[in-house]
């Protein structure tokens, strides 16, 4: 009997894990017998965009966080396949910080050549998994949203790659429930033209908070504040904007902050992150975790510590993404074929404990960034996914946050270099302030938005 896969959700991850198994096949390999559950109606995870927000139409709980009009925040040149390049795909030169449909068209576009498609089933949720010590066999329970059919299957291995950029953290504040004005969190943003002209406050300091604060801005917000409760970003803010130490209360419309300052507002978005959930998992086999480059438990941030026929992929925080997917899609598909074997229990978790110890010890954001490339280099030297110059990648990623440190509205207007092909980006026809088109025939063909619109 040929291996059995199982693959939760049809996201960049998914979608690798798929190309992963097609690309040993190209070379001669087995194909495994594949199922993949994927509750929406098309691929893509969170660059599926839709409308919906709390529930989808299919009365699933919406997926993707992903807003209109989010462009790229890193450079495309820091997540290229190395096996399906932006050139081979577009067969030109583009700019480095394309819109979310470019980089879904760009995605997609590689796993349609490779006829994965097969494997899906679309509309199908997966409800529950059962392991078995004694068989070594996975019961996947699974249920078709828009007819209600239930299904069962049995795997031998299960990828895990249902994405942790969902389920919204949220966090509570005194006075809040009695807040005038809108309330959401960053997971519900579909767009900031609505808060042209409003007072916003956003309660976070990471991306959610610094993208959809200039979003607002972008589109005629008269104030943004960014609450902070670590620490602030300290980024050159444009004059609408400040930073403040934690809300300690809400009054009515009024905001009070740690520092005894406070502010009136129109509305709240929460970018306060999201939750690590899989309510299909017995909590045996579910990752319990922050946020963070190294979530423990996982061997390679990829195997499960107590039982090595569970495989999750993208469960890390992203300097990386779709190469680190691939890359531990391919290193998945070695030791779930037996290519590559596993070391003992004790081995395996001395391993993650050094890793644990070192993310420890990551001084900033240029060593976070070296930490995820020595990662990724871990994988790809274990496997036959095509080499690339990760030491230029993570150069890459530090001169991204070097640009944004000098110009946060202006860091998308640069261009990178590709470091698979060599291929210099364009400098894009309209400076990301003044894009208000983010379509991809926009974007491809122009033309500029540069005298539509004034200079902010
Ligand atoms: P996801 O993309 O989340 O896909 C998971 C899939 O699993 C979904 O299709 C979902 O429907 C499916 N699924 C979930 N539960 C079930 C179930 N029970 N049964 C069946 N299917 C299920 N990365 C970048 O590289 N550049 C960016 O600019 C960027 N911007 C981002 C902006 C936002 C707002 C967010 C939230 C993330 C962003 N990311 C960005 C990171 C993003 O997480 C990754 O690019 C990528 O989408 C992760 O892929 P994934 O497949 O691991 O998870
Ligand atoms: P994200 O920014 O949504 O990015 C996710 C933030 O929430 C941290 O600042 C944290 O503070 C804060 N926070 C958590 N609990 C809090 C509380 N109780 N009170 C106050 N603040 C609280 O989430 P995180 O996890 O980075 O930060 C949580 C992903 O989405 C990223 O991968 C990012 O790349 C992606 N994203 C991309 C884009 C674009 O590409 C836009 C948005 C998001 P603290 O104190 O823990 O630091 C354009």
């Amino acid at each position: 009997m040929s291996l059995r896969v199982g693959i939760i959700g049809a996201g960049p991850s998914g979608m690798a894990q798929l190309r992963a198994f097609e690309a040993a096949r190209a070379k001669g390999a087995d194909m495994p017998e594949i199922v993949c559950f994927e509750k929406q109606s098309d691929w893509g995870g969170q660059w599926n965009y839709s409308w919906h927000t709390g529930i989808d139409g299919s009365g699933e709980s919406a997926h993707s966080s992903m807003y209109r009009h989010l462009w790229s925040n890193g450079p495309k040149e820091c997540l290229e396949f190395s096996d399906y390049t932006f050139d081979e795909h577009f067969g030109r030169p583009i700019s480095s910080f394309p819109p979310r449909e470019v980089l879904f068209d760009y995605i997609a576009g590689r796993v349609e050549k490779s006829d994965v498609r097969k494997y899906i089933q679309f509309n199908t949720a997966v409800r529950w998994v059962n392991y078995d010590e004694a068989t070594e066999e996975f019961t996947l329970f699974s249920q078709d949203v828009k007819t209600g059919e239930s299904k069962t299957y049995v795997f031998d291995k299960l990828v895990v790659s249902t994405g942790h950029f969902s389920t919204p953290n949220i966090p509570e504040f005194d006075g809040i429930n009695t807040f005038p004005g809108e309330v959401l969190h960053a997971h519900d943003f579909r767009g900031a033209e609505r808060f042209g002209g409003k007072r916003l406050l956003m309660i976070g300091s990471s991306y959610s908070a610094e993208d959809i604060g200039m979003q607002a801005h972008k589109m005629g917000a008269a104030s943004i504040t960014l609450s902070y409760r670590s620490g602030p970003m300290g980024f050159d803010w444009p004059s609408t904007t400040v930073e403040r130490p934690l809300v300690t209360r809400f009054e009515g419309t009024t905001a009070h902050f740690a520092d005894g300052t406070s502010g009136e507002f129109d509305a709240v978005i929460m970018c306060t992150g999201y939750l690590h959930k899989y309510p299909f998992l017995p909590s045996d086999l579910a990752v319990n975790s922050p946020n963070v480059l190294y979530p423990g438990n996982l061997y390679k941030g990829v195997v499960w510590q107590q039982n090595t026929n569970l495989f999750y992929l993208g469960a890390q925080d992203q300097y990386y993404t779709f190469n680190m997917f691939d890359a531990q899609a391919w290193f998945a598909r070695d030791v779930m074929t037996g290519k590559i074997a596993m070391p003992s229990a004790a081995e395996r978790a001395a391993d993650i404990q050094s890793w644990l110890d070192t993310q420890a010890a990551l001084a900033d954001h240029d060593a976070e960034a070296d930490f995820q490339t020595d990662y990724v280099r871990e994988l790809i030297n274990a496997t036959d996914y095509p080499e690339f110059d990760l030491d230029a990648v993570s150069t890459l990623f530090k001169d991204w946050m070097r640009h944004k440190s000098e110009d946060i509205l202006g860091y998308r207007d640069k261009a990178h270099r590709s470091v698979i092909t060599g291929t210099m980006a364009e400098i894009h026809h309209t400076r990301w302030i003044n894009a208000m088109d983010d379509s991809l025939e926009r974007f491809l063909n122009g033309p500029s938005q540069n005298m539509d619109t004034n200079a902010m």
